[in-house]
């Protein structure tokens, strides 16, 4: 590329420019006094403005599931662009996002056949409430309104997500204003026999039993879905025990309740199967993905959705649009474009089965920091782990937020909450990338006090 008509030319910002964009999940005063900025991305590496080069230790946020940049995506997108840059989706369409979601359906655990696209994981999982209640409504079971999530659950911020999520400051704002029939299952994380376990704890099936109390509690015939992460992300790594979530399925069928898998982060390969209800043998009647959707090249987040939920809602409409639900941005060409190459790459390197052989190596090399200063779990799965940290008396998270920036330095991004760090890299990652997270994390550790 000769020249680039990137603001990039304009570096370095000055704290006076960095005032007007209002970050997201940041905190803006500190960030802005010392920032930190990428200038450009390739493979397993980013490159920050000074012209550091930095692992990617996380995947970006945990979407850049085939390493960055990779040139197939890029010229899908700049393809997309110069040739249908944008198409209305309601009640028109474009041949790219029937195309994607036939493609979808043939890596899907069976049988979730009917994609809706929406443009992020919060969109995904405020779409699948609403579908799971127009389901109810076209069964002729109008009162089955209430949502179960469970607590430490992380769906994302729109209004239904924070509803159904269990992360307390993500909610404490609105708590007067958020969906009124929600019950949360307790989390699965906690019990001490369970710390280090390598990939799934064996104690805490159990706890999917608090749905029984649910139901004996309200009555099975007002309870519409049941919303889990398969293995919560966000809220710090968190591993279903042994059986738990079969036991979820078993009980979600007893009476007659719809299981929603939110797979943002566990979907496209990141416990080394296409999704989560792969890797745990418990297939979803609905299931929300984003993040690797496209590789993080362009917002996207989708539903999928069983035949039978699809053609009841289909069915209840008398002629017309069955479901007002949709975004100007559905099925996005551009979106799409990045889908479909991202697709083929996941699938001409079969980065899911290198997730699942690297996997081993990983753990191993995780559990190797086990008895390092100040930590008391670390958890595995996949390609995704969490180390935890003692937090500091009253501050919670300032020893996890020490190791991530010393990291930093170093060349290493993690992400931290509260105090556990984690991981998730680019599935194309190598063993020696391996030895270098943990090399660099190791250090950062030992300088804790
Ligand atoms: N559901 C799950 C399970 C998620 O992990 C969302 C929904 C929301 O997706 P959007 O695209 O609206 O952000 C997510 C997103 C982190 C972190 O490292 C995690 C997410 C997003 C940003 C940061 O804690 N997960
Ligand atoms: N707000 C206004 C005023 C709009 O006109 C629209 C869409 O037409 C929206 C919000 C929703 O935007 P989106 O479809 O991108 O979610």
């Amino acid at each position: 590329m000769a020249t680039t008509s990137l603001p990039h030319a304009s570096l370095p910002l000055t704290a006076a420019d960095l005032e007007a964009q209002w970050m997201p999940f940041t905190a803006n005063r500190a960030f802005k006094a010392t920032p930190r900025l990428m200038a450009s991305a390739k493979g397993m590496y980013y490159t920050d403005v000074d012209g550091n080069e930095i692992l990617d230790g996380t995947a970006g946020l945990w979407c850049v599931n085939a390493g960055h940049a990779r040139e197939p995506i890029v010229q899908a997108i700049a393809e997309a662009a110069g040739t249908l840059d944008y198409a209305p989706g309601f009640n028109l369409g474009h041949p790219l996002s029937f195309v994607f979601a036939n493609r979808l359906r043939e890596i899907t655990p069976a049988p979730l056949d009917h994609i809706f696209f929406a443009n992020s994981g919060s969109e995904a999982v405020d779409t699948a409430l609403k579908i799971a209640m127009a389901y109810w409504q076209a069964k002729g079971q109008p009162n089955r309104v209430r949502f179960v999530g469970r607590q430490r659950g992380y769906h994302g911020v729109g209004f239904g997500g924070i509803s159904v999520g269990g992360i307390a400051k993500n909610r404490e704002a609105y708590l007067s204003q958020l969906l009124p029939h929600v019950s949360h299952l307790p989390a699965t994380h906690g019990i001490p026999e369970n710390f280090f376990a390598r990939g799934q704890p064996t104690l805490g099936a159990s706890l999917a039993d608090a749905l029984e109390d649910l139901v004996a509690q309200h009555g099975a015939h007002t309870i519409a879905a049941v919303i889990v992460e398969p293995v919560a992300g966000s809220t710090g790594v968190l591993v279903p025990p042994v059986g738990y979530l079969e036991r979820l399925r078993t009980i979600c069928d007893r009476h007659g309740i719809l299981l929603i898998f939110d797979e943002v982060i566990t979907g496209f390969g990141r416990l080394g199967t296409p999704f989560a209800a792969d890797r745990f043998g418990v297939a979803p009647d609905l299931m929300t993905v984003a993040k690797g959707l496209t590789n993080g090249s362009v917002p996207m987040g989708a539903v999928f959705a069983t035949e039978a939920i699809y053609s009841a809602v289909l069915d209840a409409a008398e002629g017309g649009i069955e479901f007002f639900h949709g975004y100007t941005y559905s099925g996005h060409p551009l979106a799409c474009a990045a889908g479909l190459a991202t697709l083929k790459i996941y699938r001409d390197e079969a980065l899911f089965d290198r997730a699942r052989d690297l996997a081993p190596y990983w753990e191993d090399a995780l559990h190797s920091m086990k008895g390092m200063p100040h930590v008391v779990d670390i958890r595995n799965i996949g390609l995704v782990g969490g180390i935890e940290l003692e937090s500091r008396a009253g501050k919670v998270g300032a020893r996890a937020l020490e190791v991530h920036v010393d990291c930093f330095k170093r060349g290493l991004l993690t992400r931290f909450t509260g105090d556990t760090i984690a991981l998730s890299p680019p599935l194309i990652i190598e063993k020696s990338h391996i030895d270098r997270i943990v090399e660099t994390l190791g250090g950062a550790l030992k300088r804790l006090d």
